[in-house]
């Protein structure tokens, strides 16, 4: 063979080496990789999704986050799972509810603050096999919802207040370990993401939370990023793998820092559709169930829903079930009713945009095709609605409850009317088709 023919070889097979994923190692100040785009547009598309807190915390009825060491103390808080036996957890109920919600992902605590983890861990004793309970939630979990069709998911931790190697400490990470090590603990976490992505995958979302602690880095986070991709491509993972979100609103400030949507945690985002996002937010009061807690409304939620995608976001509603394993019935009520108005209206809803007409205190808007899609929910005093001008057509308008609609389209603006009695008093959903790409019509604002 000439030198000429094995230069050739040679070239070929780089060619063909897989392309490898952007690390850590990269010059500082370069950009992560892309989320996996096919991945990001099927989980855009759901747009409603239910998040589970569950653990041996349930048996206090205190917070999963921060009751360690506060509300209960440590060793009282650590020993909760000798007596965790949710006997009544059935995977296949939970997923049930969540299709029954109109939900169409699922994210669940694999391990929280608190360091407790929710499936077969060989990495620690700290696990639900060691409960009297004895079963793996991941396992029950992740097996029913490939069974009914909702795409599975799990959140982690990356701060642990309860694992020696990790630095800070209950309560809230206000006190240290004696003799931490960092590195050994993000071996540990890598560890556990393993299992879990191997065990339990293909999973929808990698949900990271806990990044804000002091010990956690940038380069962790870089490096965390790609170490999660490099086990599933195709995986979405939040932007709390790195330090760049800033505050409740949960939106990261810079393109240097990981992390594939932002995650606005119990409010609203705002209106953005260059960036994806995902609202979390408790259908009660807490994350982790809590006896009694105050439940929001069916109005409330469907607010929260149709707020959320008309400024182009996902909703992930969470629930907290009970120490017998179950989902509390009167939560497992208000979804039911939630999925029942979903069945009505989810048209307006499952793979739309949010805008063109950016939420407000009128309501929201989405759209998909040639369709635009009102949801007012707030009407004004003296009746009809005004909405600025757009310049596409309106072609057709019907409310999809079927009542009578008045629609009129002049330069200054759109006038939408439906009778009082006709309106649906959580949300009135009426339909405009416009003769051209709805989605492609810049957002207007709603004064
Ligand atoms: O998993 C859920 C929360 O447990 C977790 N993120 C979501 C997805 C979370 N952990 N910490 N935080 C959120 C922020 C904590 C804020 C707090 Fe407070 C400030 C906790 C104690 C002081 C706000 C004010 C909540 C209680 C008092």
């Amino acid at each position: 063979m000439t030198r000429a023919a094995l230069l050739v070889m040679f070239a070929g097979l780089l060619a063909v080496q897989p392309v490898c994923l952007w690390s850590a190692e990269s010059a500082p100040g370069a950009k992560p990789p892309a989320a996996n785009a096919d991945a990001m547009r099927r989980w855009q598309e759901m747009r409603f999704g239910m998040f589970i807190h569950w653990g041996p915390v349930s048996l206090k009825g205190t917070e999963i986050g921060w009751s360690r060491g506060k509300e209960v103390p440590k060793d009282e808080y650590d020993q909760l799972y000798t007596q965790f036996n949710p006997t009544r957890f059935d995977a296949d109920e939970w997923v049930e509810v969540a299709k029954a919600a109109g939900m169409k992902y699922l994210v669940i605590t694999s391990k929280h603050h608190d360091g407790f983890c929710l499936w077969d861990s060989k990495l620690t004793e700290y696990d639900v096999m060691s409960t009297p309970f004895g079963r793996d939630v991941l396992k029950e979990l992740s097996a029913a919802c490939k069974r009914q069709g909702i795409l599975f998911s799990t959140y982690y931790s990356i701060c642990d207040w309860h694992h020696p190697d990790y630095p800070t400490d209950s309560p809230g990470g206000r006190t240290h370990k004696a003799e931490p090590n960092m590195d050994r603990y993000v071996a540990y976490m890598k560890g556990h993401l393993r299992e879990i992505v191997e065990g339990y995958g293909p999973l929808g979302i990698l949900w990271f939370d806990g990044e804000w602690e002091e010990p956690w880095t940038h380069r962790h986070g870089l490096d965390l990023y790609a170490y999660v991709r490099s086990l599933q491509d195709g995986i979405l993972v939040n932007n709390r793998v790195d330090k760049g979100r800033r505050g409740m609103q949960g939106a990261t400030v810079s393109e240097e820092f990981a992390g594939d949507y932002d995650t606005p945690e119990q409010q609203i985002g705002g209106f953005n559709r260059r960036r994806p996002w995902e609202t979390c937010m408790t259908i009660c009061r807490q994350w982790a169930w809590k006896p009694d807690d105050r439940l929001k409304s069916l109005g409330e939620c469907v607010e929260t829903l149709v707020q959320t995608v008309g400024g182009d976001g996902n909703l992930l509603l969470n629930v907290g079930p009970m120490p017998d394993g179950r989902i509390e019935p009167r939560q497992v009520e208000r979804l039911k009713e939630l999925g029942a108005w979903l069945a009505k209206y989810g048209e307006g809803i499952y793979g739309t945009r949010g805008g063109p007409f950016m939420p407000g205190a009128w309501g929201a808007s989405t759209c998909k095709g040639n369709s635009i899609y009102l949801f007012v929910t707030r009407w004004p005093d003296d009746g009809a609605l005004l909405l600025p001008p757009i310049q596409q057509r309106i072609v057709h308008s019907r409310a999809l409850s079927g009542a009578k609609t008045v629609v009129g389209q002049s330069e200054s603006g759109i006038f939408i009317n439906v009778a009082r009695a006709d309106r649906d008093e959580i949300a009135t959903v009426i339909v405009l088709t416009v003769d051209a790409e709805a989605p492609a019509i810049p957002p207007v604002k709603v004064p």
